[in-house]
């Protein structure tokens, strides 16, 4: 039987389908979603969640002359459906494929790009303001989840916006769930807000007065009514302050929209997101507003499939999955543990004997594993939303009161707070402890998640102690360390599988800005290469050596442990005595690890060739494996072999050196 689906292309098809139509399309592209998501995974909760609402989008606005903007992004699955995108739609984050987030070079009707929260609304106004210069009249929407509401930037835009437009609007997509469950003030006013009587009366007689309506000129009769009919009732209402005494609820009073309205953002709901006619009919209602709207919808995400409603942290973005039962696949016994789980468990066991040890996650307890402090210590636990900034200056006010606080956050998120890092953290020296999950490649989610660049935006700030651990071990030894340091510690590590090597019983201090030699010169008369792998790159380096000793050369192979302080002696000997360096980073060269080395052997009058590998100075794009990536980029053992071969064919054999290793 054929679907709307095959129907449906662009978004010039939707318009024409009716409701009911577009109701079954709404059931067809659930399961589009869940059948076509499970062989690669991808975030399947979020979309499931908003189909309906895309679908309203689609019908109601014209994209891509009306922009849509959408926080994060990760939600925009359906809309590449709809957007001339299906054919290509399950090839979404894999190499060559879909990407997993809205892109400007892959669509004209991704009109933001993102990957990153909070971002949308200031975006949009910025949109809507171009648009009120230029004199156009499109539409700008605003799609926006509740944990973006925890994001600072989102209250900047807020702010700034009924000064800026008069035509702007805004949709909260409200689920109650962040990645795992929304937290804070704002996420508890907003379920105040959608249990109070007085708007739910409201919006149901939104809802009978649009669903009374006689068909075919909607549009028409809701301009018509929408300043008379519904601008006092929704201000009237707005404005009155709730007594709390006179309204509580048990739980300190219903909430009252007066927050947006006071901002001078017109407030519309609580709407069912999932009532397709009711959506169409209120975005309607909004097009003819004069002024900025927030229209705040309920959701569930994963709607439409049991298991993803039943675990919604865990279908919020998930590898491949059993698209009948939603199971996953089991982990194969002897795999290593994860990075984010030995960062967690390490944390844990530190402060059980270290009192002054704190934890902080911005909105991210499972992929940091800050969990495990969540479950066992929840007093010495903060998760302060999708607030990175706040994240970095909370636990700098932390630590000048004697706390020690361990501020979990992604390479790629950090980068957000990158004054606070200088401003709060470095400048004043504090002993904050960041530990960087994803710090190399995110391969599915590509570059907005790719960690390629903290090496370079940390270590040009005085006081910083730099680490990457080369395994899981190490892990756990630098953020002992790190908690014995005066001075801020910053310690990166990529996602996924460790190295598997055996965690000791009790971390052991490390010595600040010592290298660990892993394997010296043989001086066995043979050309001499010093490989210094990076972090897990450690691994690729003492690969490439066991080549390169096949193939007759002399290797040594570094761990250099800190990116800051470098080891001056380690490196200046190594220098020396080889006659070719190699570098290896999961980092961008510009700036990174293998430019220090450059630097310190420019200041040591180092005159042996350094070969750096590393990512190149691009947006290194998504693809399904790490590997394929790294394959492509050269960071990868066959690469480094070739590079340090075709180096010496040019070098003729008497510029071998042979200096005995001190
Ligand atoms: C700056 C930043 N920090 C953290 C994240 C990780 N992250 C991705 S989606 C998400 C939750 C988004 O929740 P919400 O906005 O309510 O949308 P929903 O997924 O519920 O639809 C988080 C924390 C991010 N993308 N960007």
């Amino acid at each position: 039987m054929s679907r709307y689906l095959d129907m449906v292309d662009e978004p010039e098809h939707v318009k024409k389908l009716t409701v009911p139509q577009l109701q079954e399309l709404a059931g067809e592209i659930r399961t589009e979603l869940i059948e076509g998501l499970a062989k690669g995974g991808g975030h399947l909760g979020p979309n499931l969640g908003v189909v309906e609402l895309t679908i309203a989008l689609h019908k109601v606005f014209n994209s891509p002359k009306d922009k849509f903007v959408w926080d994060v992004s990760h939600q925009v699955y359906v809309h590449k459906l709809l957007t001339g995108r299906k054919k290509r739609f399950r090839t979404i984050r894999q190499t060559g494929g879909l990407n997993g987030f809205a892109l400007r070079s892959e669509s004209e009707h991704d009109s933001f790009g993102a990957g990153h929260a909070g971002t949308a609304l200031s975006a949009a106004l910025g949109m809507a303001a171009a648009r009120d210069k230029r004199g156009t009249n499109e539409h700008v929407v605003c799609i926006f989840g509740d944990a973006a509401l925890t994001n600072g930037i989102s209250f900047e835009a807020m702010n700034n916006l009924a000064h800026t437009t008069k035509k702007f609007i805004g949709i909260l997509n409200d689920n109650e769930w962040s990645i795992a469950k929304n937290v804070g003030a704002i996420s508890g006013y907003l379920n105040k807000l959608i249990t109070n009587p007085r708007y739910n009366q409201l919006a149901k007689d939104f809802e009978g007065f649009v669903r009374r309506l006689p068909k075919g000129d909607l549009a028409l009769k809701l301009a018509h009514r929408a300043e008379g009919g519904f601008k006092g009732a929704l201000t009237g209402v707005g404005l009155q302050q709730v007594s709390r005494d006179a309204e509580a609820d048990g739980r300190g009073g219903y909430g009252s929209p007066v927050f947006f309205e006071e901002m001078g953002i017109r407030y519309l709901g609580p709407i069912n997101g999932h009532d397709l006619p009711l959506i169409i009919s209120t975005l309607e209602f909004a097009k003819q507003c004069d002024h900025p709207i927030v229209i705040h919808i309920l959701t569930q995400k994963g709607k439409g499939f049991e298991a993803a409603l039943k675990q919604p942290e865990k279908f919020h973005g998930l590898g491949p999955y059993n698209a009948l039962t939603g199971e996953t696949p089991a982990v194969k016994p002897g795999t290593p543990p994860m990075y984010q789980d030995v960062m967690g468990q390490t944390l844990v066991k530190l402060c059980q004997k270290n009192t002054n040890l704190v934890g902080i996650t911005a909105a991210m307890p499972t992929g940091t594993g800050m969990k495990y402090l969540e479950k066992a210590m929840p007093e010495r636990y903060y998760d302060v939303g999708i607030a990175e900034e706040h994240a970095v200056i909370f636990a700098a006010g932390m630590a000048t009161m004697g706390y020690r606080p361990v501020v979990a956050i992604y390479s790629t998120f950090l980068q957000r707070a990158y004054d606070c890092i200088h401003h709060d953290i470095c400048l004043q020296d504090l002993p904050v402890i960041f530990c960087m999950d994803r710090a190399g490649l995110s391969a599915n989610d590509g570059p907005t998640h790719h960690g390629l660049f903290d090496i370079s935006f940390l270590r040009c700030f005085p006081n910083v102690v730099a680490m990457a651990p080369a395994n899981e071990d190490e892990l756990a030894d630098m953020m002992f360390t790190a908690a014995t340091l005066n001075h801020p510690a910053f310690i990166r590590y990529p996602r996924g599988t460790a190295e598997g090597v055996p965690l000791k019983a009790e971390p052991q201090l490390l010595e600040v800005g010592r290298a660990q030699v892993v394997q010296t010169f043989a001086n066995n008369q043979k050309r001499k290469v010093a490989l210094f792998g990076l972090g897990p790159m450690n691994t690729l380096a003492r690969k490439a050596a066991g080549q390169l000793a096949a193939e007759g050369f002399d290797c040594a192979v570094i761990n250099p442990r800190f990116t800051k302080p470098l080891d001056g002696p380690a490196h200046e000997t190594y220098g020396h005595e080889a006659e070719l360096v190699v570098t290896i980073e999961d980092h961008v060269l510009m700036g990174g690890y293998g430019s220090a080395v450059l630097e310190l052997f420019s200041e040591k009058g180092v005159t042996t060739p350094v070969i750096r590998i590393g990512w190149p100075d691009q947006f290194v794009e998504h693809a399904t494996t790490q590997d394929e990536l790294r394959a492509k980029y050269g960071l990868s053992v066959e690469n480094i072999v070739a590079r340090v071969k075709a180096q010496f064919d040019d070098v003729p054999v008497k510029a071998t050196k042979l200096i005995a290793v001190a």
